[in-house]
This record gives C-alpha cells, structure tokens and sequence, in this order.
C-alpha cells in the first residue's frame, strides 16, 4: 500500500519571542512529526527542546487532551467531572451569567486571559465576548510586563514599537538588559546573537549562556538595574561620549538628573550592584560610541522598583542619542500595530461596558470576597501555576458560590476547581494569524488536523456562548475568514491565508526601518521624557533616581523565578517526556553561599517565608551569584512533591509603576530538612 506523504508549514504561536515557523509531517491524513521550518528565518529547522518533545507529545495525545466538556460532580477542586454536551454546559453557564448581569452585577464576573495561544483570533477574539458582558478584566499584563509598558509610556509614549530585529546589521553594540534569550528567544540566541558582528553586552544577576558568551557581562545584585543606568551615563558623561545636541532637541528633563548622574560614579555603583567600575566603564564606552541597540527584557521589570529602572535605561539611551538613527533603538515588544493591526477591531473595543481592570495581584483579594465576585472565567491561562498568593487562591476557588469556568487543553490545576471544563482546540486545529511579538512579521497559523474530541477553537466557545446569552451584536459572530481577510488586509499582505499559509512568515516591510526615525514621540512634549509631568501627575516621581533595592539580610535570599528552558510558563509541564527532563523541584545556589548554609547539593531544602514554602532539591552553581536563589517557573503544582511551585512564596507585590508582578523581588529563608 502507498502512504501520502504531506508538509503542512504553519507557525508556533506561544507566548515567545521566536514565534518558529513549523513543518508539520502528514502521513496517511494522522501528524507524524512536527519541526521546525527550515525556510523561517529563526526556526531553521528546528523547534526548541521543549516544544520538539511537547508537540509530538501531549499536545497530540488525546488521553492528555481535554476532548469533551465537564461540568463538577464533587466539591470544589476534588476535580470530579462528568461528561455533558456543548449546550447543555453552555446554556447552564449563560443562565447563571444572565442571572449575574441582570442584577447589575456584570462587573463582578471576572475573566483572566493571557498567552497560551498569542494567534490573533485564538488569543482576542473572546474579548468581544467580555466587553459586551461588562466583565472585569484581570489585567493580563499585570502578571508580566505591565511595569515596563508603563514605564516606556511615560518615557517615549509607546512600548509597542521596538527596534526591528533585523537592524542588528547595522549596530555596533546590542545590549541585553534582564533577558535571557537562551531560554526565553532560544533560536535568538542559537543564530541571531552569534550572527550579530558588533558587541554584546548583558545585564543580569544570572551567568546564563547569553550571558557566558556576552562580549561584556555586567553581573549585577538583582533589583539594582538604576543604579547601574545612573553609573553607565555617569562614565558616558566623563568619556565625552554623551550627545549634548540630542539631548538639547529630542528630549526633556536631563537638567533634572544630570546633577544625580555627576554624584553617581562607577564607584559609587560598584558598592550597590557589585559589578566592577572598570566593566562599567568598559560597556560605557561601547554602548554609548553606538550605534547600539538596547532590548529590554521582562525580567528586569519584575523589580519592585522595575518602573524607575526601566525609565533609567531610557535615560541612558537618550543621553547618549542611541535612539532614531541606523542600527539604534530600545526594543521591549513590537505589537500587531506595527503590522498595521487594529487591535480595537480584533478586541471589539466599542462594545466594552466596563472599562475598569484589575491586577493580578488583587485577584485573591477579590475572589475572596463574595461582593466583589460571583463568577471568573479563565482562559489561555493556568493561575493557580503562574499567578502570585497560590494558597490563597486556591482556598478562594474554593467557593461553592463562584461560578468558575475553565477554557484550556489540558485539566490544570486550574481547570480541578472548576464548575465547567471547555476543552478548547489546539492551534494545530483552527486556521488563523500571528503577528509575533519581536519580528515585525505576519504568520500563518494553518489547521493540521481536526480538533482532538469535541474540541472547540476559543472564539467558536464564545461565539456559541454568545448565542445563548442572547447577545446580538454582529462582532460576536463574526466568523474566522472574514476576520483573517481583514487582519491579512490591514497588514497589507496582498494574497488570500491559503498563499501565506504556503510560505508561512512574511514581512511586511522588506527592510527593517529605523525605530523612531522622525525623532517624534507620543509623549505630551512629543520628545523623550526624562522628566514625566504625566508620571507625577500620576502620582510617580518626576525622574528617574538611582534606585537600589537593600542587599537581603543575612539570612533571606532573594528567590529568582525566571523562564525555564524546559516549560513555556506551566505550559508543557504536564508532557510526560518534560516531566521526567525536570524531575523534582530544585533551587540554585552558588557553591559558596550553600557551603555557608550548610546545604550539600542533592540533599532537600526549605524555602520559605510569611506567604508560605516549599522543599526543593539543592543544586549549586557559579551562575548564580551569592544572595540568590535560582527557582525556575512553570510546574504544575499538581505533579510537584509539594503540591504547589514557585508562586506559593509569592505574596504579589506590586511594582512602582503599573501594578505589575514584583515576582523577582521574592525574599526566603532556606534551611537543610533533616531526614
Ligand atoms: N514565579 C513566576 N511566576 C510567573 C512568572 C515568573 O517569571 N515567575 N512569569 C509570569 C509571566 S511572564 C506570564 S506571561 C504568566 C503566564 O501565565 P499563564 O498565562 O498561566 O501561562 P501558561 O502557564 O502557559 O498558561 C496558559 C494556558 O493556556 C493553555 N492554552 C494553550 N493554548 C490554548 C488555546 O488555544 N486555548 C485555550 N483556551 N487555552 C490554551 C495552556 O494549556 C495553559 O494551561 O506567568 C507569570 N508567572
Ligand atoms: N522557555 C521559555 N521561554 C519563555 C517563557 C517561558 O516560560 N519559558 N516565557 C515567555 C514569557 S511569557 C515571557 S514574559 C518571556 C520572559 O523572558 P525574559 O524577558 O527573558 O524574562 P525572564 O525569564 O523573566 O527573566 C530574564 C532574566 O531577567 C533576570 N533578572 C531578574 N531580576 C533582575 C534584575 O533585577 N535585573 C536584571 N537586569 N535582570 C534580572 C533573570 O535572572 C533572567 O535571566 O519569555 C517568554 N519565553
Ligand atoms: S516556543 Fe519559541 S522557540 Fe519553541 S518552537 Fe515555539 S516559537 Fe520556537
Ligand atoms: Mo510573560
């Protein structure tokens, strides 16, 4: 007998910089392999580790899918479920919605969302669904990178409109400031950082592999980053490397720091970061000689001073006139806009009822409390892996009174105390377009076999739901064709989806423009902001100031919870191959600080602190430097010894700026467990 043999080209849309073109083998009408594309200019064949195993893994096997909807049939959270039909959970679901609503009380119907699929119907399109409900929206930025959005709208107007990647041709100097692409942008730093011709420098309290090879490595005490930006502009300065002529016509403020920058020397900063003067000194020069490209990672911003940092490097880039001229630029996150998308219409912003957010630090507080919520919705995300105050969230989703719905592939710990279970279809399963995060590109996302069960794409569930709230507004049935020939349109691709689906990524602009090559900002001044009237009128200091957080005191270190190389946040933590890649929790420790606590690598320890603790295996390292312990994010609390992860220390400190996660700003003790 013959077999038919196919290729299907589509596109990773997880929550990750690379956003990999894919190929997907089709043999006999069943997948028999997924890789990565070897015509996309990251992926070049390969996926990373995590996604090689987990594709070809759980995400295809229907025993780990959620294949039909559920509805509980024990108390909450002892993930008892039976089987019902779509209609039968959505019409129950869209009564006691209806119930809720029509007391006035919409807005204590709660919805978080985030990243599990970035695809642009998948990951928008039920935000229709909210906004016509009147629903409270967990701010998902909250949880993640609000701090720096925020702080770069005050600083230049708009954190969505980075540097394109790909003018790295043109600079001397590309600096990494708290990211880490070996885990987080593998194949950027598998290809595009050994590519790039000028210097590397990395800032960051972790000897990652970006950082191992970094030209410079500017290993600083976590939470010190402004102190660092003070004393690399305070060096520029002394150098003669600032640009007095930009500073006089594209930006406002620097009078206003410029006599902080004189008082902060190298010398100064070396005593709070711990980093040497002469390296500062060193990456001074090469970054601000330029042309040179800042990218500012997320994990700098998850600080609890993350805004004023992040303003500070702002501060530094401006200075020395690193901004709107060939191979410079800051680069945070590019969004669809830069591709012409119009988020308003893909979100349905007119039909939006009740403007007001929530962080997802005061999300326990709020599901504590009955006033505040009756229902929550979760979908594209886990929050009882990835959100702060997990035993308290746990205890609050205990409610009997909280209608709780899940939409996710896979019963998380989440989806254990839910009322209903929507088994949402994988993006292998539903055609549709990404528009990553990093490239300035636009992607196919091409359905490579039918939905696994009963599986629904997000925005059919919500299309559905819709009809039995009797909501009749023409966006919430607007069908993925017609939504994809829109998108496609604004991005100005001229082809139909089946066309792009054949080559899988396109640019937009065929070579990569200079970021902010008018010199005008969407600040009030229309220039860079070193002093923010709208940040003080918002109640935040008028300038950056040379922040460093206290060192920890003797006895607690500071507990890093970063990306895992082998997890996508909690995704793929339930991929039986991952699992046995991660075996039992561990922490990190540098050899001496172990050595100190009496800790040997192998044995047990407790991490703990007022919001609670957990064991973990003790591993040492020189990465990591003294005061800090390495803890990665991503497990399922449920497959963990402890029956929690990392977030169970987490008490949900909010940042300076934006109500962000100050999640790297976690303190612990740590103690040996005897026995
Ligand atoms: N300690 C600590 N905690 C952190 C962080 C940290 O650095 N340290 N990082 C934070 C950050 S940056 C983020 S972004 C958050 C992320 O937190 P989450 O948004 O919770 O990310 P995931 O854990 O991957 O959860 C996404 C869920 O979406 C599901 N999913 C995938 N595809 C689909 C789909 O098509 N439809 C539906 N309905 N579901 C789908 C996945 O199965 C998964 O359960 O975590 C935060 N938590
Ligand atoms: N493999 C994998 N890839 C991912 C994810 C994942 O979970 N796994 N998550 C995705 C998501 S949602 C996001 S938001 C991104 C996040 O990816 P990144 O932007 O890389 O952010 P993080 O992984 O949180 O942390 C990056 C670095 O910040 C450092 N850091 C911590 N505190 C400080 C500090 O005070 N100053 C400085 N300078 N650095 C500090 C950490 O040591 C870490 O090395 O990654 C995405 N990609
Ligand atoms: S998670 Fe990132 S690196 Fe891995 S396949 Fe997807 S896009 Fe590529
Ligand atoms: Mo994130």
């Amino acid at each position: 007998m013959t077999s038919t043999r196919t290729l299907i080209k589509t596109t990773c849309p997880r929550d990750c910089y690379d956003s990999c073109g894919m190929t997907v083998l089709i043999e006999d009408g069943k997948i028999r392999k997924i890789t990565g594309d070897a015509d996309h200019l990251l992926a070049r064949g390969s996926l990373c580790g995590k996604c090689a195993l987990a594709y070809n893994g759980a995400w295809l096997d229907p025993k780990h899918r959620l294949q039909h909807p559920l509805r509980r049939s024990g108390p909450k959270g002892g993930s008892k479920f039976e089987r019902v039909g779509w209609d039968e959970a959505l019409s129950d679901i869209a009564s006691r919605l209806n119930d809720i609503a029509d007391s006035g009380s919409a807005r204590k119907i709660l919805q978080t969302h985030y990243t599990g699929n970035c695809s642009a119907i998948a990951g928008n399109f039920p935000q229709r669904f909210f906004k016509r409900l009147g629903a409270t929206e967990v701010d998902p930025d909250t949880v993640c990178n609000k701090a720096g959005h925020e702080a770069l709208r005050y600083a230049i107007g708009d954190s969505f409109s980075g540097f394109d990647p790909r003018s790295t041709k043109d600079a001397t100097c590309l600096l990494m400031w708290g990211a880490n692409p070996y885990a987080s942008a593998p194949h950027v730093h598998r290809y595009l950082i050994p590519e790039f011709r000028g210097r590397t420098i990395v800032i960051d309290p972790i000897a990652h592999p970006t950082a191992r090879a970094a030209d410079i490595f500017l290993q600083l005490r976590p939470g010190t980053d402004a102190a660092l930006a003070f004393a690399l502009m305070n060096a520029a300065l002394a150098a003669g490397l600032t640009r007095p002529d930009f500073i006089a016509s594209h930006t406002v403020g620097w009078s206003e720091i410029e006599p902080l920058v004189l008082r902060h020397t190298p010398e100064t900063a070396e005593a709070e970061t711990c980093v040497p003067a002469a390296l500062i000194r060193e990456a001074a020069q090469v970054y601000a000689t330029g042309p040179s490209l800042m990218w500012l990672g997320q994990g700098m911003q998850r600080q609890k001073m993350a805004g004023n940092a992040f303003r500070s490097a702002v501060a530094l880039c401006a200075a020395t006139g690193n901004i709107g001229r060939v191979g410079s630029g800051l680069l945070y996150l590019n969004g669809a806009n830069t591709r012409g998308i119009d988020m308003d219409y893909l979100t349905g912003s007119q039909l939006a009822r009740n403007p007001k957010m929530i962080s997802h630090m005061d999300l326990a507080d709020c599901l504590e409390d009955p006033e505040r919520s009756l229902a929550l919705f979760c979908w594209n995300n886990n929050i009882l892996a990835s959100s702060p105050q997990q035993t308290r969230l746990r205890a609050a989703l205990k409610r009997e009174d909280l209608l709780h719905v899940v939409v996710d592939l896979f019963q998380t710990d989440t989806a254990d105390f839910a009322d209903y279970v929507l088994p949402a279809a994988s993006f292998l399963e539903f055609d549709d377009v990404l528009f990553p995060y990093f490239h300035n590109a636009v992607s196919a996302v091409a359905k490579v076999q039918e939905p696994v069960g009963e599986a629904l794409p997000n925005q059919e569930i919500f299309r559905r739901l819709a009809r039995f709230m009797n909501f009749d507004e023409p966006e919430l049935q607007e069908v993925d064709g017609d939504i994809i020939e829109k998108l496609l349109a604004q991005s100005g691709w001229t082809g139909g989806f089946r066309d792009l689906a054949s080559i899988g990524t396109t640019f937009p602009q065929r070579q990569p423009e200079v970021q902010f090559a008018s010199l005008k900002f969407s600040t009030p001044s229309g220039r860079i902001e070193i002093a923010s009237e709208l940040a003080e009128s918002d109640g935040h200091p008028r300038t950056p100031v040379p922040h460093a957080d206290a060192s920890t005191n003797g006895s607690m270190l500071r507990v890093l919870s970063p990306a895992s190389e082998w997890t996508m946040n909690s995704s793929y933590s339930n991929d039986e191959k991952i699992i046995r890649r991660l075996g039992l929790a561990d922490v990190t420790l540098n050899p001496v600080e172990a050595a100190a606590r009496k800790l040997v690598a192998g044995s047990t320890a407790r991490l703990s602190n007022a919001t609670g603790s957990l064991d973990l295996v003790v591993k040492t390292s020189d990465d990591v430097p003294m005061g800090v312990a390495l803890v990665y994010k991503g497990r399922w609390p449920k497959h963990d010894r402890n029956g929690a992860n990392v977030n169970v220390l987490n008490p949900g400190e909010k940042t300076d700026i934006g109500e962000s996660s100050a999640v790297h700003g976690v303190e612990a003790h740590i103690e040996p467990i005897h026995g």
